[in-house]
Formats: C-alpha cells, sequence, structure tokens
C-alpha cells in the first residue's frame, strides 16, 4: 500500500520536484501551496505520469486557522498522513540587518518558523496515534552558518535545526522519524522571491557554476524515506560540488 505524503510549498522549485519524486515512488501525495492553479496544474501533470493518487490543499501555512481548517477538511482516506515535508519557505531581500526590512523579516520568520511549527502541530497528532510517521524539514546550509546580509534568514534556518532536533527527541519514544535535509544552493524561484522579482539579479545568483537542482533534493528526500524501519537519517547537507558551505564557492 502506498504511503500518504504531504508536502507543503509544492507548486515550485524542491517541494514541486519532491511531489513528482514522490508520486512515482508509491507514494500518494497531498501537495499544498497557496496557487492553487499551479497545485493543479501539478496534479495533472502527475497523474499523466504516475499512477500514484494525488490531493490538493491550498493553504497558507503562515494562518494556523488556514492550516487547521485545510488538513480536517481531507477526505478520511487522506488523513492518516505518513510523511509530512515541511518545505514551504522563502528568503525575502538581502540586508545589512540596521537596513533590514521588518516585513520582509517578519515574512520569513512567520513562513519559516511558524509556518512549519503550525503544520507539524497539527499532523503530528495523527503520527503519534499510530505511532508511525516521517517528519523531513528543509532547512539549509543557512541553518549551519550565517553570511552577511542574510541575518534573519539565516536566523529562520538555525530555528528550523534546533527545532528538528528538538522534535526528534519528542518524537522518539512514538517512533516517529525526524530528518532535516539542509540544501546550499539550488536553483529554484528562491532567488526570485528574494530579489522581489528581479530577474536579472536572481538569474546571477547561479552564474558561473552548476547549482542544484529541485530534484537532487527530491531524491535526497527519498532517500531518507526508503531507509529501513531502523534507520533515521538525521541530517543531511547537500551542496553544489562547487560550494563548500554558505561562504565558500568557486566560480568559473
Ligand atoms: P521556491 O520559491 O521555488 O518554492 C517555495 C515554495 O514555498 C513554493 O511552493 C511556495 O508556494 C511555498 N510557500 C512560500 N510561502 C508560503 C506560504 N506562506 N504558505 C504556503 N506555501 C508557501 O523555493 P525553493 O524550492 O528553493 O524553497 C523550498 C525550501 O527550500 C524553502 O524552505 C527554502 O528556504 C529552502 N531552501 C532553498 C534553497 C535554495 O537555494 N533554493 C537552499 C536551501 C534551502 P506558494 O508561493 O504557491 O505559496
Ligand atoms: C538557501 C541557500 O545560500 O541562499 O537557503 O541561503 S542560501
Amino acid at each position: 500500500m502506498n504511503r500518504i505524503a504531504l508536502i507543503t510549498g509544492a507548486t515550485s522549485g524542491i517541494g514541486r520536484a519532491t511531489a513528482v519524486t514522490l508520486s512515482q515512488n508509491n507514494f500518494d501525495i497531498i501537495i499544498t501551496g497557496r496557487r492553487k492553479e499551479l497545485l493543479e496544474d501539478l496534479e495533472k501533470e502527475i497523474k499523466s505520469k504516475s499512477s500514484g493518487k494525488v490531493y490538493v490543499l491550498s493553504f497558507d501555512v503562515r494562518n494556523k486557522e488556514e492550516v487547521d481548517k485545510a488538513i480536517d477538511s481531507l477526505p478520511q482516506d487522506w488523513q492518516d498522513i505518513d510523511v509530512l515535508v515541511n518545505n514551504a519557505g522563502l528568503a525575502v531581500g538581502l540586508n545589512h540587518i540596521q537596513e533590514g526590512v521588518i516585513d520582509d523579516w517578519e515574512r520569513m520568520i512567520d513562513t519559516n518558523v511558524k509556518g512549519l511549527l503550525y503544520v507539524s502541530r497539527k499532523v503530528s497528532p495523527r503520527m503519534i496515534s499510530k505511532n508511525y510517521g516521517h517528519i523531513v524539514n528543509i532547512g539549509s546550509t543557512a541553518g549551519k552558518e550565517a553570511y552577511e546580509k542574510g541575518n534573519v534568514y539565516c536566523g529562520t534556518k538555525h530555528a528550523v535545526d534546533a527545532i528538528t532536533k528538538g522534535m526528534r527527541i519528542d518524537m522518539l519514544k512514538h517512533k516517529i522519524k525526524v530528518t532535516a535535509i539542509n540544501p546550499g544552493m539550488v536553483e529554484t524561484e528562491f532567488s526570485l522571491v528574494r530579489f522581489k522579482g528581479d530577474k536579472d539579479k536572481s538569474d546571477s545568483v547561479y552564474k558561473g557554476f552548476t547549482p542544484l537542482y529541485g530534484k537532487d533534493i527530491a531524491d535526497a528526500i527519498l532517500y531518507v524515506l526508503t531507509r529501513p524501519e531502523h534507520v533515521c537519517v538525521n541530517d543531511m547537507i547537500i551542496t553544489a560540488t562547487a560550494q563548500a558551505n554558505s561562504l565558500y564557492k568557486i566560480v568559473d
């Protein structure tokens, strides 16, 4: 029987690639995000490529009521979530702290930290009730070391790192696995969002080296989800070969 995986932020990038990969590997998937039309496009694409089932559930992770209502609205045969991929997240702006934009800070904290918590709070009791489940949190190399102007984004990803460690301890007696996947630079809509739609700026981030792609991270997620029952991958850091960590990369 297929496992049910709920993926946040499936409209684009890492989450979208994860949805496609899991659907081709014995998972029925609940795809979520704010842009419902993109979820519907993805649903069509997945249904044309695999026999796995797909359910579209659109909500904003920053809105606790919306999160609860959406997950409560799942039909009976979708409620038994086995896997939660907490992927929805973003960076907004790149400024020294004294020039930081408060609204940008709030969007990052509300999405990357509070959103991840709201969804986990709602889904984890269902896993606990059956002593089975796997939560995969998408952190970042930015959660391992800070870089100039990354202050608040790095702070949110350091928070994801700490929350993941805490979750793993809390979930231990319930036999629920908790994994952090920490990517380096992945070419997605991430930089377009960070630079508020400035495509030239965003394209320049990935010039001169081969970055990671969403599929690379999706493959890692599939790997951790398909280890034997007694194996839990706690923490994975994945960078492009041209990147050593948040601070060092080589460009042509
Ligand atoms: P994308 O911008 O391509 O995708 C982000 C996804 O998050 C979208 O599907 C978006 O959906 C969703 N999202 C954003 N805000 C909300 C919200 N309030 N409610 C619900 N969904 C939301 O970026 P990536 O795929 O790169 O990012 C995915 C994760 O990976 C993020 O957590 C990011 O921090 C992390 N990451 C990215 C790296 C990179 O270099 N790209 C490196 C390391 C980590 P929608 O807009 O439709 O709501
Ligand atoms: C995204 C990678 O280096 O832009 O988390 O912070 S980075």
